[in-house]
């Protein structure tokens, strides 16, 4: 295959870390490295940087089982997922790069009366906002995806089914180079190898950033950390509610294509995928501790494999290849804080918990709007941190799909 192959230029510039930028982003997982991309491309902010304790895409971004869809809840939801799911359908164009961007659809399982007409009404409040659903009855379901257990004595029955067909999955890595090239092409310097150790705040302003490579002066600091979201925002005093849990995932060894959507489960817990080489891609839900480990329980991997035999016997056989985890920064009300804070120029993209691969190119692109005009769009206002005193929330557990 590539043996021979020599030469090739890196896809983004290993750029020198500066003493000062107009704006430093910490974090370079998907949602940080879009959000410098879209202030470079949409408004011309290009002397920024992308700080990142580890190597790029090492996070969440790199651990996800990249399901896509928009089928929440609430009009906010809908708003932003939806707006990330346009985006996806053109973004492999727009960075000349192949994200593996498949819309196979994504089915999410009703398994009993009660959890049936939650989905109904998901459905219907979709189709009012404009986001493409539709409800399958269980023949419809059995049709679509052949391999289910469609039997009536399963310990837990499949009744129906919800169906996003626009929705599916992409391929994580080439997402977080594509923006990455993309933005450093556009100047965006990308510092991996180096941690943001502290926040300069001098009169309520923020005025630079601590590093393990030194000090960073800037009037703009955008926190994209994910699961460490609290740390950075204890560095300037703002204290948030968000918990960092464990999330896994596995995939078994390849076998030959049998299942060409991705299906989710609730009641069972568990959801299932099939990559491109053949891998079945499972998860499960979140460790019920509090960690910064990047590693879960084998309680939970028991659980996930129980579940998945329940809904797809046929996979009762195959072995495990490799497992994993990644931290998840969740919200009480399960939706995500894009938003300024009481410090000026300290600005907050996080608590995305268990679903935020499928915003990412939405939300870096609200983001960037929300930091260079220091002022959130109509799609980040309701995700603002002051909802969490008023009461606005946006509460989307049901529609995570991921148990919480
Ligand atoms: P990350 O990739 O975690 O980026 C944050 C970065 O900040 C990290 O690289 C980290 O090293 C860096 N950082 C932290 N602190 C510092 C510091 N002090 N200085 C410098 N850098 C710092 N979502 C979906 O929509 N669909 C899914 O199917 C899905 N599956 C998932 C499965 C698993 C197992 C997991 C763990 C998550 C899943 N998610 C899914 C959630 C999704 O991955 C996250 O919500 C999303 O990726 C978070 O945004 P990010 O990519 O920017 O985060
Ligand atoms: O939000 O759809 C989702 C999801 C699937 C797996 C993890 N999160």
């Amino acid at each position: 295959g590539l043996r021979g192959h020599t030469g090739w230029q890196p896809a983004w510039r290993k750029a020198a870390l500066k003493d000062s930028y107009d704006a430093v982003i910490i974090g370079g997982g998907g949602h940080g490295l879009a959000t410098a991309y879209y202030l470079a491309k949409v408004h011309g902010v290009t002397n920024i940087a992308v700080i990142e304790k580890g190597w790029i895409g090492g996070g969440n971004a790199g651990r996800n089982t990249t399901i896509i869809r928009s089928n929440y809840l609430y009009d906010e939801s809908a708003a932003i997922y939806n707006h990330a799911l346009n985006l996806w359908k053109t973004l492999g164009r727009e960075l000349n790069f192949n994200i593996m961007m498949s819309h196979r659809g994504v089915l999410n399982l009703a398994h009993d009366e009660g959890e049936a007409r939650t989905i109904k009404r998901r459905v219907e409040a979709n189709r009012l906002n404009g986001v493409e659903a539709e409800w399958l009855e269980a023949k419809e379901v059995a049709e679509f995806c052949p391999i289910l257990n469609m039997s009536a004595s399963a310990r837990y029955p499949i009744v129906g089914g919800s169906l996003q067909r626009s929705g599916g999955v992409n391929r994580h890595d080439a997402v977080v180079w594509g923006f990455a090239r993309a933005a450093s092409a556009l100047g965006v310097d990308i510092i991996e190898k180096t941690e943001v150790t502290d926040i300069r705040v001098e009169a309520g302003q923020v005025t630079a950033v601590e590093t393990t490579r030194g000090t960073v002066k800037t009037p703009k600091v955008a926190s994209v950390v994910a699961a460490h979201t609290s740390v950075i925002a204890d560095m300037v005093g703002v204290r948030l509610p968000i918990q960092s849990h464990p999330l896994q995932a596995l995939v078994s060894e390849p076998i030959k294509p049998v299942i060409d959507c991705v299906v989710m489960s609730n009641a069972v817990h568990a959801y299932c995928s099939q990559s491109d080489k053949g891998e079945l891609v499972i998860g499960a839900g979140i460790d019920h501790h509090n960690s910064y480990t990047q590693r879960g329980q084998i309680g939970l991997i028991e659980h996930q494999i129980a579940a998945i035999k329940e809904v797809f016997p046929i996979f009762s056989r195959l072995r495990m290849l490799r497992q994993w985890g990644g931290i998840v920064d969740v919200c009480p009300d399960a939706s995500p804080i894009l938003s300024k804070t009481p410090v000026k120029g300290f600005y907050i993209n996080g608590g995305w918990g268990t679903g935020g691969w499928k915003a990412t190119p939405g939300s870096g692109h609200a983001f960037a709007d929300l930091v260079a005009n220091d002022e959130p769009n109509a799609i980040a206002a309701p995700f603002a941190i002051g909802r969490f005193v008023t009461g606005a929330l946006v509460a989307e557990h049901g529609a995570a799909a991921v148990a919480h």
